[in-house]
């Protein structure tokens, strides 16, 4: 994909499905007693990954352009699939389905691309094991290949030590087949989807400050769920809108739960112009119109309990920074490390070959704004949010910026590069 300098952006346009809410609709639908119809989901190819992985376990899925259905068969209504499960490049599916599968009454082996197998796997092996289920990694490396047999759960309760969504959903997935309560305490809060969906569902879920707690249900109920537009997706117009000159973005329906919302709030502390009208709820999860203009900006700090909340934002953000006045510092953002890239690496190695001020720092990056970008040819490692955030960095550039591997977009936004088309004209 080749990009060069765009004048201005304008229009409306619809943001796909929330990634993290589309997997956890096909998960819990397929455990749950009934029907579940999922409007707006996301065909990308992660959540398309959940989707087989769900029907090789003998759940039927129709797919349609309008409506996802879900024929879901119960807490133990999964089968033995005949074949590894095959989870592409996604950590959520990984992650969560390790959870539900800890406690059926079969073994199953997953394993993904080799980005996904270089991720870490232990942070959930070892509260999942301390519950009694049988997880091992396969080459013995703490990665996937990941061996699951089906055991016998414990009640639990875990103070994890990182803030993950991926880490608390394995636990209290598991916690669903436990013989009694399952609790998980985080450092800091992440997106709570999977407190709010299994809510939703029937399921006695309750979050206190950092805690959340799952009782075992003896059945879940299928739902008619609409997911919201995916803020992280929005996250690329949020930015373009507010960088390049002359434009003016409006996106529907996206999602702004407060687990999620970090975004708008550093855009707002930067200066931005950015405005959320027409406010509702779908099955407790808010959203929100987003209008934003172009904007005078200056950088700010980010780190503490906002982090989990934009972590698949940073990359954007950090491009943000390079067009705001004065230093942008990312701290307590370790995490970017073990994402489908090191995050950190990509982004600050590349934004510094495009002429920025940047440095790499332990846990984030420092960014002082301003100077002008170049455009280059980028390798994203296969990374759809690197090339997501170097498109929108390459149409504020002098000259040409090739994404060598544009392709990879379609793990959670097939239609990107048409919408940034069509914005442009
Ligand atoms: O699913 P995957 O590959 O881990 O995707 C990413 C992404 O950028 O799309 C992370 F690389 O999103 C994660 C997110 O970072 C999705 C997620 C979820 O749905 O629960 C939670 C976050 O990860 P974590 O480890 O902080 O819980």
């Amino acid at each position: 994909m080749k990009l060069t300098r765009t004048k201005g952006l304008h229009g409306t346009i619809s943001i796909p499905g929330d990634k993290s809410i589309s997997h956890r609709s096909i998960m819990f639908g397929s455990i749950a007693e009934g029907t579940t119809t999922i409007r707006n989901f996301l065909m990308g190819a992660d959540c398309l990954a959940t989707i087989d992985c769900f029907r090789s376990m003998g759940i039927a899925i129709d797919v349609s352009d309008e409506v996802v259905t879900v024929h879901g068969k119960g807490l133990h209504g999964l089968t033995k699939p005949d074949k590894t499960l095959d989870v592409g490049n996604s950590g959520t599916t990984t992650r969560l389905i390790s959870g539900i599968l800890s406690g059926q009454d079969f073994d199953v082996t997953l394993s993904g691309d080799e980005s996904l197998n270089s991720r870490p796997m232990k942070r959930i092996m070892t509260p999942l094991n301390a519950m009694g289920a049988n997880i091992t990694s396969v080459h013995n490396n703490g990665c996937a290949p990941l061996s699951i047999k089906g055991s016998k759960i414990k009640a639990f309760h875990y103070d994890s030590p990182v803030a993950s969504a991926q880490v608390k959903s394995a636990v209290l997935l598991a916690g669903l087949y436990g013989d009694g309560p399952t609790s998980v305490t985080e450092p800091a809060v992440s997106r709570n989807h999977t407190e709010l969906m299994l809510q939703s569902f029937g399921v006695d879920v309750r979050c206190e400050g950092k805690t959340a707690t799952v009782y075992p249900p003896e059945t879940m109920t299928g739902q008619d769920i609409v997911v919201p537009g995916d803020i992280s997706s929005a996250a690329y117009f949020i930015v373009a809108g507010l960088i390049t000159p002359d434009s003016q973005i409006t996106m529907k329906h996206v999602g702004i739960n407060q687990t999620r919302d970090g975004i708008i709030k550093v855009c707002q502390a930067m200066g931005a112009d950015i405005t959320l009208s027409n406010v509702q709820d779908d099955n407790g999860e808010p959203t929100a119109d987003i209008t934003v203009k172009s904007s005078k900006l200056h950088g700010t700090v980010i780190g503490g309990d906002l982090i989990p909340t934009l972590i698949d934002e940073l990359p954007i953000i950090a491009v943000l920074a390079c067009f705001a006045e004065g230093e942008t510092v990312i701290k307590n953002a370790e995490e970017l490390k073990v994402k489908e890239s090191n995050r950190i690496d990509l982004m600050v190695n590349n934004l510094v070959r495009m002429g920025a001020d940047a440095i790499a720092t332990e846990d984030g990056m420092i960014i002082h704004g301003g100077k002008p970008l170049h455009g280059i040819s980028i390798n994203c490692k296969y990374d759809h949010r690197i090339a997501m955030t170097f498109s929108i960095a390459g149409i504020n550039a002098d000259g040409e910026t090739v994404i060598e591997d544009a392709q990879c977009v379609d793990v959670s936004y097939p239609t990107f590069y048409d919408t940034l088309k069509q914005l442009a004209q």
